[in-house]
């Protein structure tokens, strides 16, 4: 046993027993003793390390107690949450529940206020307890992260979720009662007025049954506005509206920003209108959709959109203010512009002139001028219009250019020196390229199959340049196998020189993330606790709180409330007795005011564990429908006596009770 595991594993045992704060601990254990250190060179050799790896080492390795520089927000993929990592450690910092249970933060395991939020992603009344997480955004002020609120959208149930910043929790959940999957999404303008959201696979606007032989006429796409409300940091549902749209299978979205702020732009792929039917005869979807040499990118005028919706233009679909496709078509809110081949990626240049398009099973980016589509348009300068009428620009008219990129180009983010980064999945590379020349200076090989890319704040008007990160699909042989399902893998890029540098390898082990986006550190201004007695959901002291002093069992007929206090290390009261059949309503404050200080409620055979971070109160109902023993316990431990944290919840049987 190594001498310095021998000293230090007192010193931390006596800090857990005796409850004392974690700065104290470390102090004792920080310094080795000098006889405990090995020569560099030895360890590179004992661990078969060059000085590359060391060198990425040094980059990213980050001493205990030291902070990072950026946090990136992943998307949890089909694990329905949302992830925060360290960069440059690459820490996994939390998971936050979003539209998945979380037992660890009580999200859908008995708080009311969580049940609140889960149910707003009920799809017509059903319960849907998992999402296909793709695209997290950050609000937006001017164009740049403003670190207050992060979006994200649920693909394979049309859905948005709205995630507080201030304390890393899902406030709000909205499900889209008009289509059947989403994608491009959840993207904000510049000043986060929208949090758009585009539809991917075409149904009919409601999704209700119309033969699938009337896909081109009844089937339809659909862009959703949806209001957000920056004073509540909430979606204003009867704010919020839509732009119907032809039966393309639109991709990806970014809203402009600039001089093209008030505009979106979405791609699409299938213009050929395949539905498949494979036992029909039919070739299967994927080669249906793929024998075009030119789909659309969609671009919308949402300002002008606006304006129609104000002044009633829409039509009512299940509660939605939706602007006919005829009519986006006539008042100019809806054109189209060829694209090469089944695009992917569609991003908007940091200075938002350009809209660059990746190619899927073309090699190339397109970037298209801004100016020259505002031209073209009000100049009525259109090729032709699409079956649905819509107006359709020239492809060589509205180009800047093509940027010969490789095999897969999918998605591109910007740096501050004017560079782009493209992810290109055949190839499985990053292709860094020059914005003046329009030419790839470096290709970095990444494992393995890239998908998306993102950069230190590389979406927005004033990208920093420095971290790209690789959101790679496979990891294959990366990491100890674990089984047939592998993780994901992100690759941490060191892109502040001349040449990029791959630094680390970070395995995903909970669904695939899609796009992720990183945010400097320093906007980011998490609280350390509530207020006692503050309900996170409304930022409210809760009516129900409970001052200490004050707890108390009150009846009133067969509804039983519970006013609880939490504190080290007893919740009062710990005995609570009641009758079968009856509702109980938990009210739990947590009195503690100290950082990290938090405490868990769970319930045997209920179904319930809530987590109390200092301050919080958290409402629970349930009924007591089983008449026996039941403990409950603190699931946090909190201090020497956790084990202590415990009571009796008692359900007396009907016949007792008589
Ligand atoms: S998509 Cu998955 S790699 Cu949903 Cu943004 Cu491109
Ligand atoms: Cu409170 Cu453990």
């Amino acid at each position: 046993m190594d001498p310095f595991a021998r000293i230090a594993r007192p010193a931390t045992l006596g800090c857990a027993l005796a409850g004392v704060a974690l700065t104290g601990c470390q102090s004792e254990t920080a310094a080795p003793a000098a006889s405990g250190r090995v020569s560099v060179r030895d360890l590179m050799k004992e661990r078969g390390l060059d000085e590359n790896d060391v060198e990425a080492a040094l980059k990213t390795y980050t001493r205990g107690g030291k902070g990072d520089d950026y946090m990136i927000f992943a998307s949890g993929g089909h694990g329905g949450q949302v992830l925060a990592i360290g960069v440059p450690s690459m820490r996994m910092l939390k998971v936050i529940g979003v539209f998945t249970p979380e037992p660890w933060q009580g999200w859908g395991y008995g708080s009311q206020g969580a049940k609140e939020v889960l149910a707003g992603g009920r799809q017509e009344g059903r319960d849907i307890t998992w999402a296909d997480v793709h695209h997290p955004n950050l609000s937006e002020t001017e164009g740049d992260y403003d670190g207050k609120y992060l979006f994200v959208n649920d693909k394979s149930s049309a859905r948005v979720a709205v995630i507080d910043l201030s304390d890393f929790m899902t406030k709000q959940i909205v499900a889209n009662p008009l289509i059947g999957s989403d994608h491009g999404g959840a993207f904000v303008d510049p000043n986060t007025n929208y949090i758009i959201e585009t539809s991917q696979y075409p149904t009919p606007l409601g999704r209700d049954y119309v033969p699938i032989s009337e896909y081109a006429t009844k089937y339809r796409g659909l862009a959703m506005f949806w209001k957000f409300d920056k004073q509540k940091g909430r979606i204003d549902e009867k704010g919020s509206w839509a732009v119907e749209l032809p039966p393309y299978t639109q991709d990806l979205a970014d809203a402009g920003k600039k001089v093209s702020d008030g505009y979106v732009f979405i791609n699409s792929f299938n213009t050929e209108l395949a539905t498949g039917g494979i036992l029909e005869g039919n070739p299967p979807l994927e080669s249906g959709a793929s024998k075009n040499d030119m789909d659309y990118l969609h671009i919308i005028d949402w300002k002008k959109a606006e304006q129609l919706v104000a002044a009633g233009k829409t039509v009512e679909i299940k509660g939605v203010r939706v602007l006919p496709l005829q009519t986006a078509a006539e008042e100019g809110v809806l054109t189209l512009v060829g694209e090469p081949k089944s695009p992917h990626g569609c991003d908007v240049t940091p200075d938002g002139t350009g809209i660059v398009v990746g190619g899927k099973l073309d090699t190339h980016a397109t970037v298209y001028e801004f100016s020259k589509i505002k031209d073209a348009i009000a100049q009525k300068r259109f090729e032709g219009k699409d079956a649905y009428g819509v107006p359709i620009l020239g492809f060589k008219d509205t180009i800047r250019g093509q940027v010969e990129i490789g095999l897969g180009p999918l998605h591109t983010v910007f740096d501050d020196k004017g560079f782009a980064y493209t992810s290109v999945f055949i190839e499985t590379v990053v292709a860094k390229w020059s914005m003046a020349d329009m030419k790839v200076v470096e290709k970095l090989p990444v494992h393995y199959n890239i998908g998306h890319i993102m950069a230190a704040e590389g979406d927005t008007v004033s990208p920093d340049g420095k971290w790209v990160v690789a959101m790679n699909k496979m990891s294959v042989d990366r990491f100890s196998n674990v089984g047939p399902l592998k993780p994901q893998n992100f690759q941490l890029i060191d892109a502040s020189g001349p040449k990029m540098k791959l630094l680390y390898d970070m395995p995903i082990a909970i669904g695939e993330p899609h796009y992720s986006q990183m945010i400097a550190m320093d906007k980011l201004k998490p609280i350390y606790k509530y207020d006692v007695g503050v309900n996170p959901f409304t930022h409210q002291p809760d009516p129900h709180r409970v001052e200490a002093g004050k707890e108390r069992i009150e009846r009133n007929g067969r509804d039983v409330h519970v006013y609880m206090t939490a504190i080290r290390s007893h919740f009062t009261p710990d005995r609570v007795e009641v009758n079968e059949g009856d509702t109980v309503h938990l009210h739990i404050t947590s009195l503690e005011q100290a950082d990290d200080q938090v405490h868990g409620f769970s319930l045997n055979m209920h179904n319930i564990n809530v987590s109390l971070e200092p301050g919080k109160h958290e409402n629970v109902t349930f009924v007591a429908d089983r008449p026996g023993v039941f403990p409950m316990y603190c699931t946090e431990f909190c201090s020497a006596l956790h084990l202590e944290m415990a009571g009796y919840f008692l359900v007396k049987p009907a016949s007792a009770a008589l």
